[in-house]
């Protein structure tokens, strides 16, 4: 009703774009260049989250989640509050939080997703914890 809600709307569509753009990308089989560096050097299995946008700089994160519920804690010192891409190349969906003990604002990449930059889901340097879930 209110102009409140249109900001969300917009970002809503933006967001469901983007994620397009990334499945049409993976259904062709291509490496886009922002892909490069660390992206594939993330096994499979694991979740990997770079200092960087673009997986680039310090990897703060290679964890191998053992299941749904499996819980990171992001270093205080290297990782809290840093992190600006991540490779979720773990066989689970993964939940990020803004927080530590998986609370405040968070985020969801499914199986296999990745995000080159998480400045744009308004996510920059603001994860602190981590845990698989069944799905996003
Ligand atoms: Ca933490
Ligand atoms: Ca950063
Ligand atoms: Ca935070």
């Amino acid at each position: 009703m209110s102009g409140i809600q249109k900001p969300v709307i917009k970002r809503r569509i933006a967001a469901a774009a983007a994620a397009a753009g990334l499945a049409a990308i993976a259904s062709l089989g291509l490496a886009a260049p922002a892909q490069a560096g660390g992206w594939a050097q993330c096994g499979s299995g694991y979740v990997c989250m770079w200092e960087d946008a673009g997986f680039q700089g310090d990897e703060w994160v290679h964890w191998k989640p053992s299941g749904v519920g499996a819980k990171y804690n992001i270093d205080g010192w290297d990782g809290d509050n840093e992190i600006s891409s991540i490779y979720n190349h773990s066989g689970y969906a993964l939940r990020i939080y803004a927080n530590d003990d998986y609370t405040g604002e968070s985020i969801c990449i499914g199986r296999g997703g990745d995000r080159p930059a998480l400045k744009d889901q308004n996510f920059n340097d603001d994860a602190e914890s981590a845990k698989t879930v069944s799905s996003c």
